[in-house]
């Protein structure tokens, strides 16, 4: 299905006088609501191919209705979100749930949509059926040559399904590891992981990078081959310029300050980007912004300072994406509100008067700091937000407008009420 433009364009009409009264009230006590403004229309976050559908946990998965069933599918999903919010202008796929058959006909159906390719995802945390070799036991970092070699196939594999589309990066997560104490000799894990990865970063076309994630603990639960941020540094630091390692906010053990390593990455010119969501206990996959949304804006706030410290493109010099998982909610509905929460958390970043934090910061003004940052993230900037939306021709009220058209039940009168997305 489309959304036609003047339905959004009437939805906005019924709600420009309310906006209206927001944003003016909001926009005085702002100082350069304008450049904010087009930072917001500049600024995109790419949506993963795997949390179009209903997720799952071990215990079950309680699929929705008119979930996309094909690749081109997931594509028009990613479109109506991109026609509601107009920050959703790309899209992650994953090998092997997303192989394109046609790339010409992937791409024009793309380019439609005003779609563009993200960072590609490999899988080697699962074995495939008709797969020779298990990767039960790891896959980068096996002990047995044949299953490495595998992976790193696969991996090369995915690199040219990418660049095909017009992707730029490779985002590699192993679940490789041990469950027991002994399972695994890491120094043996380590260099077996960093010489596969030696392979795949050599067939890297020239104006490629790779993203290396790391996770604390699950599917393994003794050791993680690439299990924090250290760790994956480490293999980034030993591959090259360019290869980066990339945070998940779900990955870390409870607690972590994900913004001062954040800081620290960025500051080493290695932070490749985001995989955004939120969590209360580990990798809960929740939708971002919705259980610490203090911690956003912090880790924000230090991207802004430091992406700025180094004469960075916020829009585009790093990798922006939502990596999340739907049990309860409408897929599309979560999408909208983690971009939203997304884009709340860095309007209210570029807000922060970072003169006068450094200055508090100069002269041990601890309470001084504090103000700053709490005053920013408790102005309701919402409404400019939207006025970037309403500019870039977005809806003003995305959910609403969602709702308002019945956009899920056209979906499954077009695509059936018993559809599976793939994904986990
Ligand atoms: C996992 C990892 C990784 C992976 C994705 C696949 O974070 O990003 O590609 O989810 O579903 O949790
Ligand atoms: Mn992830
Ligand atoms: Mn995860």
């Amino acid at each position: 299905m489309k959304v036609e433009k003047n339905n959004i364009d009437s939805h906005n009409q019924s709600l420009l006088k309310e906006h209206q009264r927001k944003f003016d009230f909001v926009a005085a006590n702002i100082q350069n609501t304008e450049r904010v403004i087009q930072k917001l229309i500049d600024f995109n976050v790419a949506i993963p191919s795997w949390a179009l559908g209903t997720g799952g946990t071990r215990f079950g998965r309680f699929s929705g209705s008119g979930e996309p069933r094909s690749l081109e599918e997931k594509l028009e999903d990613v479109g109506l979100l991109h026609a509601l919010n107009q920050s959703s202008g790309s899209i992650s796929l994953h090998i092997p749930w997303d192989i394109p058959e046609n790339y010409v006909a992937i791409k024009s159906l793309a380019a439609q949509l005003g779609l563009k390719f993200d960072a590609i995802n490999s899988n080697t945390f699962q074995d495939q059926k008709n797969q020779p070799l298990s990767y039960k036991f790891g896959s980068l970092q096996n002990v047995n040559t044949a299953i490495r070699r595998q992976a790193i196939e696969h991996n090369i594999e995915v690199i040219k399904h990418g660049a095909e589309l017009g992707s730029k990066a490779l985002t590699v997560w192993l679940s490789d590891g041990s469950c027991f104490p002994g399972q695994l000799n890491f120094r043996k894990a380590f260099q077996n992981t960093l010489e596969s990865l030696q392979e795949i970063y050599a067939a890297l076309p020239n104006d490629w990078k790779v993203f290396i994630e790391y996770k604390a603990y699950e599917p393994n639960f003794y050791s993680m081959t690439v299990g924090d941020w250290g760790q994956s540094l480490l293999y980034t630091s030993k591959l090259g310029p360019k290869a980066f390692t990339l945070v998940d906010l779900g990955h870390h053990l409870p607690n972590a300050n994900i913004e001062q390593v954040v800081a620290l990455l960025l500051m080493e010119g290695k932070l490749a980007g985001f995989h955004f969501n939120d969590s209360k206990y580990g990798d809960d996959d929740l939708t971002v912004g919705s259980i610490k949304p203090y911690q956003l804006f912090l880790i924000f706030n230090e991207l802004v300072e430091g992406m700025d410290a180094r004469g960075m493109d916020h829009a585009k010099d790093l990798g922006w994406m939502i990596d999340a998982s739907h049990n309860v909610k409408d897929p599309l509905e979560d999408l909208l509100q983690s971009v939203e929460a997304i884009m709340i958390a860095y309007a209210q970043s570029l807000l922060v008067d970072r003169k006068k934090l450094d200055a508090s910061q100069d002269s041990n003004d601890v309470a001084g700091a504090q103000e700053i940052l709490q005053d920013t993230f408790r102005t309701d900037i919402r409404a400019i937000v939207a006025e970037a939306r309403l500019r870039s021709g977005g809806a003003l009220n995305h959910i609403q407008f969602f709702r308002e058209q019945k956009i899920r039940e056209q979906l499954t009168k077009e695509r059936g009420s018993k559809t599976v997305a793939t994904g986990l």
